[in-house]
């Protein structure tokens, strides 16, 4: 039997470390070298939760880059799109935004949807290891903050009119689970008009089509964009057309109660009034109670996204998003109990036959699972790092360290080369390579080993 020579900490972070590099655009970081050439929203919060390990001034720079972009109304646009790189389908043109929305940031170009919030939680994790030096970066976080208190507002009042706690969104693309089954049943619903012809581009990049979202999806992710066109991305025109996907997003939930949470500590420690703090608690509370009396599914112990189009009607799948309760700061005990049961247990991390004790997007034993297929089934180490933060900030030390300890040593492998996801059965490595944000979560886990230091990231 051929055994495989594993890579070292120090290899494996040396890889990591020029995988961010060689992504690195000056100021930001595009997703992956060639199928996301541009700067992602929830992407680049993840890198610099990374980046902060090695260059915290860096890493505050990824989100000023990217809040440059941010619209007028407060949302932060899912694409900031790269002038330079013309190898990506829907860009700019096809988006319009500027054009549609006065809004919208001119230049650079931007798409018109959302992503979710994850980048108090890496301003934070920057104020930590700033303060750790000398607080240097405190001016910029300072003029940061607005920003991000804007956006949270967008989220809290656009995206939550009916004041259910609860995130609205409007595309599977907003919810960075792209093509999980979380969306079957809504998206079958979704009936394509006229879509003005298009070539994808990911296929030509990710040549096994069977790892991407089929055709039929595609046409009806850029029908919601031409539907999203006609409303001018506004967010009262698409509440009062007959737009045909809105969904209360759990998962997109849980992670706006988790940074509300980071950006109460960042608003205390750097001096904001009482009233903005009593602002954001409330926006905090109001998400805890939404999941827990709107979402939370006791038959089946998972958070369920909720069809805003269709009376609010739970959306019964069994995937990681399920598992959101472990997100959110102050969650019920109870509660934290059976999601972290159900995380460990034989539908996710337990599955008999996984080549490592991951967690996986989907439930081997529920319908709409592929093992190769985008967000069907593999296991994203990003989503895994978010489940290790979050179990630990729930007490659950063990559970979180066996979580990173087992990615990373999936990631060991000379193979995997920091790739996007993995086959949960095989740990083959699937869609992109050198993916920035699994490069970033490394350094981030074999940095809270205390595995490898003092490296730095640029000359
Ligand atoms: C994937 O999404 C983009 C569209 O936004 C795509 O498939 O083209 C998702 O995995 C998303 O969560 C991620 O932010 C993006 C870049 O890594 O890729």
């Amino acid at each position: 039997m051929q055994t495989i020579k594993h890579l070292t900490d120090e290899q494996l972070w040396i890889g990591a470390m020029n995988v961010l590099r060689n992504n690195d655009l000056g100021g930001w970081t595009k997703a992956s070298p060639a199928l996301y050439p541009h700067q992602w929203s929830w992407d680049s919060a993840f890198i610099a939760i990374g980046l902060s390990r090695v260059d915290p001034s860096r890493a505050l720079k990824e989100l000023e880059t990217l809040f440059s972009a941010q619209w007028a109304d407060g949302r932060v646009p899912h694409i900031v799109f790269n002038p330079k790189a013309h190898d990506y389908f829907p860009g700019p043109d096809r988006w319009d935004c500027a054009a549609l929305n006065p809004d919208a940031s001119k230049t650079p170009a931007t798409s018109g949807i959302i992503q979710p919030p994850v980048h108090a939680l890496a301003v934070w994790k920057i104020f930590l290891e700033d303060h750790f030096a000398k607080d240097e970066l405190v001016p910029r976080i300072k003029a940061l903050f607005p920003k991000l208190l804007a956006w949270h507002r967008y989220l809290a009042t656009q995206r939550d009119p009916e004041k259910l706690g609860l995130i609205s969104i409007y595309h599977p693309w907003e919810s960075g689970t792209d093509n999980s089954p979380r969306w079957d049943l809504p998206m079958s619903k979704v009936k394509v008009g006229k879509v003005p012809p298009y070539t994808r581009r990911d296929t030509t990049h990710v040549k096994d089509a069977s790892q991407r979202p089929t055709q039929q999806e595609y046409d009806k992710y850029l029908w919601l964009v031409e539907c999203l066109k006609k409303a001018h991305y506004k967010d009262e025109e698409i509440l009062q057309q007959k737009y045909p996907f809105i969904i209360k997003d759990t998962f997109m939930s849980a992670i706006f109660a988790l940074a509300n949470d980071s950006l109460i500590k960042l608003a205390e420690r750097i001096d904001e009034p009482k009233e903005t703090i009593a602002e954001i608690t409330q926006w905090k509370e109001r998400t805890t109670q939404g999941i827990v009396e709107k979402c939370w599914d006791s038959t089946t112990n998972l958070a369920l996204d909720l069809d805003v189009k269709h009376g609010l009607t739970p959306i019964s799948v069994s995937t990681c998003a399920g598992l959101a309760p472990i997100v959110v700061p102050g969650m019920q005990r109870a509660i934290v109990e059976q999601s972290v049961a159900k995380l460990t247990g034989p539908d996710f991390a337990g599955h008999a036959g996984l080549a490592y004790p991951v967690l996986i997007s989907t439930t081997p034993d529920s319908p709409g699972f592929k093992p190769r297929a985008y967000w069907r089934g593999p296991s994203w180490p990003v989503v895994n790092w978010l489940f290790y933060e979050c179990l630990r900030m729930q007490g659950f030390n063990k559970e979180g360290t066996d979580l990173r300890q087992y990615n990373l040593a999936m990631l060991r492998r000379p193979d995997s080369r920091f790739a996007e996801y993995f086959e949960p059965f095989t740990a083959e490595p699937l869609g992109s390579l050198d993916q920035a944000w699994t490069a970033a979560v490394v350094i981030d886990w074999l940095s809270a080993a205390g595995a490898v230091k003092g490296t730095k990231y640029m000359e």
